[in-house]
């Protein structure tokens, strides 16, 4: 038996909407006991008496009245969710029903449970660890494939085994190093140094493949932040409604026509983007018009992904160049649009204006990592909406996100606890290469070792596990 809690906790674990079946969730010591007193089954039965892992048909009943027809669940302790003795009841889904089988269980000795406090309660039992507890959350929220698949990798534990493999080797080393510094005249750690950075080495080359899956482990959780940009009546707004698939944004052949930043979410093959329609870029008077295009630039700035939509049948001009500029340092898709007409801006064009535009900014080093591509589309007509969706998957996951061999780091807190074990491995090799005395080593050994407990939540603070698992829903 592995109950620490002295108390007994009850929820309602699914929404609180009219629906077919409502779930009523306890834990605790006291589960069967409380669930005994309202439980009425067709013989004589006590749940208490009962199986783990069985399923009982019956009614609640409160003071000789009858509250609604049931079927019970149970699972003991340590074989349940949280560890602990637990009991489900499967009710009629209606908001009121639900709600007082809850109030009832509450009237016979159980407490309202906090947001995640189920969850909490599993983590603190040893039934998961951190990082698995907060894929329990993920998989909730989750709004496309690749968050899904992602969550449930980390559910399975890929990210505590990966973790848990590098602390293994750390603390071998680190207690090698403080049982030989106890014992000088029988442990030699001559020449340690080497062996030392070749390990060091090698766990800094696997946090750095972790650390580079982060970019894409937000963008999976996230959504990939994607803005459309480009002059007025380039055909923007027609962009966002044809992927869309529906007239969310108002197209007229009025220049300026949009003002305001318009956001939307759109599922793309597995892959979310939080898409934002813009202003049309362009040098204006209009001071409502002006503030839109001030917002589109800022927007520009913080994107993923800029969709630079060009009217092709029109020549460029000032206000392209511009655009240029902004653009040629992102993450780009340049779109030739209004294919269906008679189109004067070529390929070409493009090139040699991305090539004007990059050597005009000052170029930082590495700045120039995303290739930018070009597409032929016609919003009005939805041609090449099919290849634009496949280009998008291919700059962000090159087509295909592979999830047999490859752990994603979706978890800023992880990519936190990460960097520093980085750093502190840094700094052991740094003793290494200046000969320093061997404690050294440990003491930033430990450094690291602390830092990703933080993942699993091995070393972590019991104000931290109440923030993180006061973000879940109620009931879970
Ligand atoms: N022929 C043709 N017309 C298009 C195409 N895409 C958009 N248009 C037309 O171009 C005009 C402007 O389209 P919008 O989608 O409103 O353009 P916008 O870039 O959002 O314009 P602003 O909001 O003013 O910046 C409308 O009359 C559209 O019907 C296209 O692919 N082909
Ligand atoms: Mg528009």
């Amino acid at each position: 038996m592995n109950q620490k809690y002295s108390d007994t906790i009850a929820a309602i674990s699914t929404a609180v909407s009219s629906s077919g079946i409502g779930i009523v969730r306890m834990t605790g010591k006291e589960a069967f006991e409380i669930a005994d007193k309202i439980y009425v089954g067709k013989k004589e039965k006590h749940l208490g008496d009962q199986k783990s892992h069985t399923i009982h048909y019956g009614f609640i009943e409160d003071s000789g009245r009858t509250i609604d027809e049931v079927l019970v669940m149970l699972m003991r302790a340590p074989h349940s969710y949280t560890g602990e003795d637990t009991v489900e009841i499967n009710c009629h889904g209606g908001v009121y029903v639900v709600k007082k089988v809850l109030e009832i269980l509450i009237k016979y000795g159980a407490r309202p449970a906090e947001p995640g406090e189920f969850t909490k309660r599993a983590f603190l039992n040893g039934k998961l660890d951190l990082s698995q507890a907060e894929a329990v959350g993920d998989l909730i929220s989750s709004q496309n494939e690749y968050a899904r698949q992602s969550s449930v990798n980390q559910l399975k534990g890929s990210v505590k085994k990966e973790i848990n493999e590098i602390r293994k080797e750390i603390i071998y080393h680190t207690a090698f190093i403080e049982t030989a510094l106890d014992d000088p005249e029988h442990i030699n750690v001559d020449g340690y140094g080497e062996t030392l950075k070749e390990v060091v080495d090698h766990l800094l080359a696997k946090i750095k493949k972790l650390l580079s899956t982060c970019d894409n482990g937000r963008i999976i959780k996230e959504g990939i932040s994607t803005v459309i940009v480009g002059k007025p009546n380039a055909g923007k707004s027609s962009l966002l409604n044809a992927l869309l698939g529906e007239e969310r944004a108002i197209v007229t052949d009025i220049a300026g026509t949009t003002r305001d930043v318009l956001e939307e979410h759109i599922n793309l093959q597995g892959i979310s983007l939080n898409i934002m329609d813009t202003a049309g870029i362009r040098n204006t008077e209009d001071i409502i018009e002006r503030i839109g295009v001030d917002k589109a630039r800022d927007h520009i700035e913080k994107a993923d992904l800029i969709l630079y939509v060009i009217d092709a049948s029109c020549a460029l001009d000032e206000n392209d160049r511009e655009i240029f500029e902004m653009i040629c340092n992102k993450r780009s898709i340049i779109l030739l649009n209004k294919s269906d007409l008679k189109t004067i801006v070529k390929r070409k064009d493009v090139i040699d204006e991305l090539e004007l535009a990059k050597n005009k900014i000052i170029i930082y080093e590495n700045e120039f990592n995303y290739a930018i591509r070009i597409a032929e589309i016609s919003a009005k007509n939805e041609s090449g909406i099919k290849e634009l969706e496949e280009i998008v998957k291919e700059m962000f996951f090159g087509g295909e996100i592979s999830f047999n061999d490859e752990i994603y780091i979706t978890n800023v807190r992880h990519k936190a606890a990460l960097k520093s074990a980085y750093e502190s491995l840094c700094k052991v090799n740094e003793s290494i290469e200046m000969n320093m005395p061997e404690d050294f080593y440990s003491i930033d050994l430990m450094d690291a070792y602390e830092s990703l407990g933080n993942i699993t939540g091995e070393t972590i603070g019991e104000d931290l596990v109440n923030e993180i698992f006061s973000k879940f829903c109620m009931g879970k």
